[in-house]
C-alpha cells in the first residue's frame, strides 16, 4: 500500500509494567494514553478524528508460549502491550494508521495511508451528515418541490457510498431520504422506511458538504424524473403503540432456581467463561464485536481465535445510484460499535450475565458500551435418547446450550449474532437476520424483477447477505490440516452385485485455496490433527464444519462487488496463518478496490498441510424480500456448526445426567380436570394395591372394606342420607362474589343411584336440580362429544360408555329454571370441556338463554386481569341479572364468548386425587406455572373429596363421605380443611368442591366460613 511515514518514533522511555492479559481489550486508561501518544506526534491543537483505538493482538509466536505457560501454571513470558490506531486529520482526507507500544511507551509506526483507503463511518459523522443534508439549500429546494403537508418530517439515512470506479476516489456518502407518516410525524419511532423519497444527496465527508443531488429512477428503467409533488401514502408501523396486539399469549418464564451452570470470571477487560467442560476467553472490539480466544473442551485445545470476520450485502438493482449499494457492515461501520445495549427479558430470557465493553469515540476518549453480550443457558430439546423396547426403560438426556449473544443495528437492519456451545462438544455460530428492509420508491402500477413491492409505492430490492466466519483452529495443537470427505457409489462388481454400496473418501488440501461445498457428494470439510489419533479407531482427531448451502456472489467477476468482497465467491477459504490477517474483505472495506482480502492471501499457494492454518467459512442468504418481511422481517436463521469427528472416544454427552421430572419440573396441562387416573393394573390375587401412605393402615383396610359395602349396595333398601339445606349469611349479599364461600359438587351430573346399580363412577347421590335446591352453588362437570360427527355435548365422566350424565342442553335448562325461580341466587358452573369446540358451548348457552344471564367481565378485567377486589358484589350481579358465572378449563376465547371464562385466569385450585384423609392440602397446586408457596390474587377452589383405591382402580369414596364432609376439625374433615385454607390465603376459600354432598354437613361448614 502507498504510505507516508509520519514523524519519528519518540525516544525510548522507561518500559512500563503492564499486567493485562495479551488478549484483553484495551482499557479506558489505555485508550486515553494511546490517543495522547498520537496527539503528541502532531503540532499542538491539531484536530484529530479518531476512528479505531483497539488492541493490536500479539504475534502468535509470542502468544502461544504465553497460553502454554498459563495453562501449565508456569511463570508467564513478557509480551509488550500494543494498540492499533486509525485516525484522520479532522475535515481532511488524510487517513492514518499507527501502532503504539504502551509497554515501551513508543509509537512504533504512524503512517498516512494512500489512495482508496478510507475509514469506516462513525456515529458522530452520521449525525453530522444528516444535519448537513437537511440544511443544504439545494436539498431544501428539492424538498420544497414535494409540497409536503404542514408538519411533515424528513429523515435522512446516510449510506456508505460504495464503489464503481467513477469519480469515487474521495470519501463520500450517498444518503437516502424518507419521510414519516404524516399521521405520526412527531413520533421519532414512526417507520420512515415505509415512505421513501426519490431525492438522494451525496456528501463529501472531508469537506462535510453536499456535492451532488442524485435522483433515483422510480420506474421500470433508468428514467429520472424531476421531483414531483408528494402523493399521500399510508404508513406501515412496527412500534406496538400503533398496532392492535393479539391478546391470547400466556407467559413462558425461564426459571433457574439454583442459578446458572456457567461461571464468568472477569480479568481486567476480558472475561473467562467456564461451562460444561468448555473454557474460553471473550474479547470485544469495535470492528468484530465478540471474539473468542483459546477455546478448549476438557482442557483440550480446539480454537485459538474465533470471530465474524466480515459480511457483504450487495444489492440487485443495477441502476445508478443503487448499483453501488454493497455494504460491508463490519469494515464500513463495525459490529462492536453498533452493538445494542441488551435488556433483561427482551433480548435474552432466563438467568443472564451481561458483558460490557469499552470502545473509543472520535475524540480518542473511552466510550462505555454496556451489556453488549449476554451470556445465558437455554434448553435445546432432547440431546440423546434410547428406549429399551423390552423393558420400556428410556435413557434420555436433554441438551443444554450456552449462548453468547450480541445484537447489532446497522441503520435499517439488525443482526443477532451468537456463539452457542453444547454438551456434546459442539460449537455453533448463529446469525439471525432481522430489522427493516432497505427501501426505495417505486411508481404505482409497475413491478420490477430485481425487487419486491412490500408496501404501496415501496420497493425492497433483492440482495445477498454473505458472511465470513474466521476460524483459527488448534485441534489438539497448532499443526492442523484441512481435508474433505465425499461419499461415492461403489462400482458394480462381484462384491457389490446389487449396486448399493458406497464409500467415503478423504481428500487432503495441501495448499491455501478457495473451496466449495458439493451436496451431491456430501462434501464435508474437516480440520484434523494427523499427529493425534483416536485411541479407539486410530483416526486423526478432527472437527468438521457444517455450513448451510447458499448462492455465492452473483455480481460478475469484473464487477466491483466481486473484487471487493474477496471472500464471497467460495464456501471455504483456507490460508496459512499470518499475523494481522483478520479481515477476509481486507482491512479497509469502505470504497475499497479489492486485492487485500482472503482471495489474495489464498493465491499465495502456501503449504497448509500440518501447519498453522486459518479457515474462513462463508454462509449466507439470497434475500428476495417477501411482503412478510415488512415492516420488520421475522428472523432468518443461519447456523454454522463445528462438530467433533473421532475427537472423543464416545458420545461426549453420555455423562449428562438423565432427564427427569424431578429435575426438570414440567407441568401437566393435558390432564383431565378432576379425573382420577385409571391404572389398568389389576393384581391377579385381588389384593389391595395402594400407595404406602402413612397415617393409618386401619383406614386403608377400611377403604378396602368400603368397596365390599359398595358392592353390597345393589340392594334396593339402600337409602342415601337426605341432603341438608344452605343457610346463607345475609350480610354477604352486599359483599363481592369473590368474598364468599360456596359449596360445589364434584362431577355433579355423575350420579350413583339405584337406577345405575350404584355405579362406582358416581360422585353424587342426587341430581343437579336437588343439588341446586339444597344449596349447591357451583356445579362441576366434564363436556364430551360422544363421537366426532356429533355436535352434541354430553356431560360424561371420563367416558360416555362408563358414566353418561346427560346432555348439556338439558343440564343448562335445569340451571336456567333454578335461576328463574330464585331471582337473588348466583350459580357458578365449571366445565372441563375436554377439547370440545367453543361454538358448541356458545350455541348451548344461547339456546338456554344463559348467555344473557351470564356474568361478563368488563374488557379491562379479562384475559387474566381480574383480581379478588375486582369482582362485583352479589347484589350487583343480581341487579344486572348477571347471575351465572361459568369457568371452562380450556378452549375459552374471551374475545368471542366473554362469558365463558378461562378457569386459570380467574382461580387456582388445591391438589386433587387425594386418597388419604390427611392429604387435603391448601397450597395452590394448579395452575402449575405458579409456585406452590405463592397464593395468587384470584378465586380459590379447595378440592375436598376422597378416592378409594381398589383392585388398582380409584373411585369416589362414598362410605367415608360423612367424615370427609363433616363440620369437624379432625384431619380429613371439611371444616378443618376450610379453616386451614382460610389461614393460608388470609381470606375465605371460595369453593369447597365435594363428592356426595348429602353426606356429612357441608352447609354447616359453608355457614361457618361465611359467618366469620
Ligand atoms: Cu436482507
Amino acid at each position: 500500500m502507498a504510505t507516508q511515514t509520519i514523524g519519528d518514533s519518540l525516544p525510548l522511555r522507561v518500559a512500563k509494567q503492564i499486567s493485562s492479559h495479551p488478549f484483553a481489550p484495551v482499557s479506558s486508561a489505555e485508550i486515553k494514553e494511546t490517543a495522547s501518544h498520537i496527539k503528541a506526534q502532531w503540532p499542538t491543537n491539531t484536530n484529530l478524528h479518531f476512528k479505531t483505538i483497539t488492541l493490536f493482538e500479539p504475534a502468535k509466536a509470542e502468544a502461544v508460549p504465553f497460553l502454554e505457560a498459563e495453562a501449565a501454571g508456569h511463570s508467564l513470558p513478557h509480551i509488550d502491550r500494543r494498540v492499533f490506531v486509525t485516525y484522520y486529520l479532522r475535515r481532511t482526507n488524510q487517513f492514518h494508521e499507527a501502532v503504539v507500544n504502551l509497554t515501551q511507551q513508543v509509537v512504533e509506526y504512524n503512517v498516512r495511508l494512500g489512495a482508496n483507503m478510507h475509514a469506516p463511518g462513525d456515529g458522530d459523522e452520521i449525525f453530522e451528515i444528516e444535519r448537513v443534508c437537511l440544511e443544504d439549500p439545494g436539498v431544501q429546494a428539492e424538498i420544497a418541490k414535494l409540497q409536503l403537508p404542514e408538519g411533515s418530517k424528513i429523515v435522512i439515512d446516510p449510506w456508505i457510498y460504495g464503489a464503481d470506479g467513477v469519480e469515487d476516489d474521495e470519501r463520500m456518502w450517498q444518503t437516502f431520504m424518507y419521510m414519516r407518516d404524516p399521521a405520526h410525524a412527531d413520533d421519532p419511532d414512526s417507520n420512515h422506511y415505509a415512505i421513501p423519497l426519490s431525492i438522494s444527496p451525496v456528501v463529501d465527508s472531508s469537506r462535510m458538504e453536499v456535492i451532488r443531488i442524485d435522483h433515483m429512477p422510480t420506474g421500470k428503467d433508468n428514467t429520472i424524473k424531476e421531483t414531483q409533488p408528494w402523493k399521500p401514502k399510508a404508513g406501515n408501523e412496527y412500534i406496538s403503540d400503533f398496532l392492535e396486539l393479539r391478546t391470547d399469549l400466556k407467559p413462558l418464564n425461564v426459571v433457574q432456581p439454583e442459578g446458572t451452570s456457567f461461571n464468568v470470571s472477569q480479568q481486567g477487560t476480558s472475561h473467562v467463561i467456564d461451562w460444561q467442560k468448555w473454557s474460553f476467553r471473550v474479547g470485544f472490539n469495535l470492528r468484530e464485536g465478540m471474539v473468542l480466544y483459546n477455546v478448549k473442551y476438557s482442557g483440550r485445545d480446539l480454537f485459538y481465535r474465533l470471530s465474524l470476520s466480515d459480511m457483504n450485502i450487495p444489492y440487485a438493482d443495477p441502476r445508478h445510484p443503487f448499483h453501488k449499494k454493497s455494504a460491508f457492515d463490519l469494515g464500513d461501520a463495525g459490529a462492536g460499535i453498533m452493538a445494542n445495549d441488551l435488556k433483561l427479558g427482551c433480548d435474552c430470557l432466563g438467568s443472564i450475565h451481561y458483558l460490557s465493553a469499552i470502545l473509543n469515540d472520535d475524540k480518542g476518549e473511552p466510550l462505555d458500551m454496556p451489556n453488549v453480550v449476554c451470556v445465558h443457558e437455554q434448553d435445546a430439546g432432547i440431546g440423546w435418547k434410547h428406549t429399551n423396547y423390552r423393558t420400556g426403560r428410556a435413557a434420555i438426556a436433554r441438551s443444554r446450550e450456552l449462548v453468547l449473544q450480541s445484537i447489532i443495528t446497522v441503520a435499517n437492519y439488525e443482526y443477532i449474532l451468537a456463539f452457542m456451545f453444547n454438551q456434546a462438544g459442539e460449537l455453533t455460530y448463529e446469525v439471525r437476520a432481522t430489522g427493516i428492509l432497505s427501501t426505495q420508491p417505486i411508481d404505482d402500477g409497475i413491478e420490477v424483477p430485481w425487487g419486491t413491492i412490500v408496501h404501496p409505492g415501496v420497493l425492497a430490492a433483492h440482495h445477498q447477505h454473505i458472511f465470513s466466519l474466521r476460524v483459527d483452529p488448534m485441534i489438539d495443537g497448532h499443526a492442523n490440516r484441512l481435508v474433505y470427505d465425499e461419499a461415492h457409489a461403489m462400482p458394480r462388481s462381484d462384491f457389490n452385485p446389487h449396486g448399493t454400496g458406497y464409500t467415503v473418501k478423504e481428500t487432503l488440501v495441501e495448499q491455501s485455496a478457495g473451496l466449495d461445498l458439493d451436496f451431491d457428494v456430501n462434501r464435508t470439510f474437516k480440520i484434523q490433527n494427523a499427529a493425534v489419533r483416536n485411541p479407539v479407531n486410530g483416526k486423526p482427531v478432527a472437527y468438521k464444519i457444517h455450513a448451510p448451502p447458499f448462492q455465492k456472489m452473483i455480481s460478475d467477476k469484473e464487477s466491483f462487488n466481486y473484487k471487493r468482497a474477496e471472500f464471497a465467491d467460495r464456501n471455504i477459504y483456507a490460508v496459512k496463518y499470518r499475523d494481522d490477517e483478520l479481515f477476509s474483505g481486507g482491512k479497509y472495506t469502505n470504497q475499497s478496490r479489492g486485492g487485500t482480502g482472503v482471495r489474495s492471501w489464498a493465491e499465495r499457494k502456501e503449504n497448509i498441510l500440518d501447519d498453522d492454518l486459518v479457515v474462513f467459512v462463508q454462509f449466507g442468504i439470497n434475500h428476495v424480500p417477501r411482503i412478510e418481511d415488512f415492516p420488520v422481517m421475522p428472523c432468518e436463521i443461519l447456523k454454522v456448526a463445528f462438530k467433533p469427528v473421532n475427537f472423543f472416544d464416545k458420545n461426549p454427552a453420555i455423562d449428562v445426567p438423565p432427564s427427569t421430572q424431578d429435575f426438570n419440573k414440567s407441568t401437566l396441562v393435558s390432564e383431565q380436570h378432576k379425573q382420577p387416573s385409571v391404572e389398568g393394573k389389576v393384581e391377579a390375587n385381588g389384593n389391595c394395591v395402594g400407595p404406602m401412605w402413612s397415617p393409618s393402615l386401619l383406614l386403608f383396610l377400611l377403604q378396602c372394606i368400603e368397596y365390599s359395602i359398595a358392592t353390597a349396595r345393589h340392594h334396593d333398601d339402600f337409602k342415601p342420607t337426605p341432603p341438608g339445606t344452605r343457610q346463607p349469611v345475609p350480610s354477604l349479599y352486599l359483599r363481592r362474589y369473590s368474598e364468599q364461600t360456596f359449596i360445589g359438587t364434584h362431577n355433579a351430573p355423575a350420579i350413583r343411584t339405584a337406577e345405575n346399580n350404584w355405579s362406582l363412577s358416581g360422585n353424587q347421590h342426587f341430581n343437579i336440580s336437588v343439588q341446586l335446591n339444597a344449596g349447591i352453588r357451583l356445579l362441576q362437570a366434564q363436556g364430551h362429544r360422544p363421537n366426532s360427527s356429533s355436535d352434541e355435548i354430553r356431560l360424561c365422566l371420563f367416558n360416555c360408555a362408563l358414566m353418561d350424565g346427560g346432555d348439556l342442553d338439558s343440564y343448562l335448562l335445569t340451571v336456567k329454571d333454578f335461576l328463574d325461580a330464585n331471582s337473588k341466587e348466583v350459580v357458578t358452573l365449571l366445565f372441563v370441556n375436554a377439547g370440545v369446540d367453543l361454538r358448541y358451548w356458545m350455541r348451548a348457552y344461547r339456546n338456554a338463554g344463559l348467555d344473557l344471564m351470564s356474568y361478563t367481565p368488563p374488557l379491562h378485567l379479562r384475559y387474566g386481569n381480574m383480581r379478588i377486589a375486582d369482582w362485583p358484589t352479589i347484589a350487583q350481579m343480581v341487579a344486572t341479572n348477571q347471575r351465572l358465572v361459568t369457568f371452562v378449563f380450556s378452549g375459552a376465547n374471551e374475545a368471542i364468548a366473554p362469558y365463558l371464562l378461562l378457569e386459570w385466569r380467574y382461580l387456582f385450585e388445591t391438589n386433587f386425587g387425594i386418597e388419604a384423609p390427611n392429604q387435603f392440602d391448601c397450597r395452590p397446586a394448579r395452575p402449575r406455572w405458579e409456585p406452590p408457596w405463592y397464593v395468587p390474587d384470584r378465586l380459590s377452589l379447595m378440592n375436598h373429596f376422597l378416592y378409594a383405591k381398589f383392585l388398582g382402580f380409584r373411585d369416589p369414596n362414598g362410605s367415608y363421605a360423612s367424615t370427609t364432609n363433616a363440620a369437624g376439625f379432625h384431619f380429613g374433615e371439611l371444616s378443618e380443611h376450610g379453616v386451614r385454607c382460610r389461614g393460608l390465603y388470609e381470606r375465605r376459600p371460595n369453593i369447597l368442591l365435594v363428592a356426595f354432598f348429602n353426606e356429612g354437613d357441608v352447609f354447616a361448614v359453608e355457614k361457618g366460613l361465611n359467618a366469620h
